[in-house]
């Protein structure tokens, strides 16, 4: 059971039928505990729809509104590794050493919807780094009780360069137009994902194959109810929220991405999401 978010309605997918939602809004329709009942209700009143392909082409946009998007670090020992190599010159490797084995996770503040593109959008690299990744990661959307209703993808773009300089510039290699993507849709939580879900993450340059890999969600260090209780500790989010759950796969060190490239992230169940990469003028 999946929710697409188009520009003016909002399409439910249910047993390979669509259905389509006017007038409905996306903040006040995703924040319900009860969110899988409420699709299945809503389908076996309405009559599916026949334009679905159409309308996902030209109408499809990120699944957030009011949501803030937060994201995890340091969760994969992919990450730890990376990012200990990153910063080992600027002396900062100890922080992310001691962060992948403390109690704490950390989590940190991405964006709002202004920053982040959908599907088919564009994301962005910053003018001032030179050393730039997608970041493949697995979703959560919370309802405001902080239960996990939903699934999404993203890509935490990242500056390598701005973080591996001092991991006090976390925020500006992280936050900036352009810095997020999410999509396709969001896959409603009937239960929790199974353990050998697979992140994949494909990176193409004048259509070739130029960086590949994937992960099992199983390989990462926290739990994802730990992850949104942590979330949820002392902050309210009154439309929900949105948690990356950081990631798993990270390029060598010879790596970086260009304008051009095109970035598809695939998790199983959900579907892709697909983005290429400008430099922000
Ligand atoms: O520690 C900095 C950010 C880590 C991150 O974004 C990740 O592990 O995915
Ligand atoms: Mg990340």
């Amino acid at each position: 059971m999946k929710i697409y978010k188009l520009n003016s309605s909002i399409l439910l997918e249910y047993q390979d039928n669509f259905y389509q939602l006017e007038d409905e809004s996306w903040d006040s329709f995703i924040n319900d505990d009860y969110l899988d009942e409420k699709v299945k209700q809503i389908a076996s009143n309405l009559s599916p729809i026949s334009n679905s392909d159409a309308l996902l082409k030209h109408e499809l946009d990120a699944p957030v509104v009011g949501q803030e998007l937060w994201a995890s670090g340091v969760t994969y020992i992919r990450s730890k590794q990376g990012r200990q190599e990153e910063s080992a010159k600027a002396g900062g490797s100890d922080f992310y050493a001691r962060v992948y084995e403390a109690d704490r996770p950390e989590l940190f503040f991405k964006a709002t919807r202004n920053r982040i593109v959908g599907h088919g959008g564009e994301v962005r690299i910053r003018r001032d780094s030179n050393w730039d990744v997608p970041e493949p990661e697995l979703v959560l959307l919370m309802s405001s009780s902080g239960k996990i209703i939903g699934y999404t993808i993203g890509n935490d773009m990242s500056s390598r360069s701005i973080e591996g300089e001092n991991p006090l510039y976390l925020p500006q290699a992280k936050t900036y137009d352009g810095c997020a993507a999410l999509g396709p849709c969001i896959l409603v939580a009937e239960s929790p994902l199974k353990g050998d879900t697979n992140i994949r993450l494909t990176i193409e340059r004048d259509n070739e194959v130029v960086f590949n890999d994937s992960i099992a969600i199983n390989q990462i260090k926290r739990g994802m109810e730990e992850l949104a209780g942590f979330l949820f500790r002392e902050c309210s989010f009154p439309q929900g929220a949105l948690l990356m759950t950081g990631t798993g796969i990270v390029p060598g060190n010879d790596f970086t991405l260009q304008a051009g490239d095109c970035i598809s992230i695939s998790v199983d169940g959900i579907g892709t999401l697909t983005n290429c990469v400008a430099r922000n003028t």
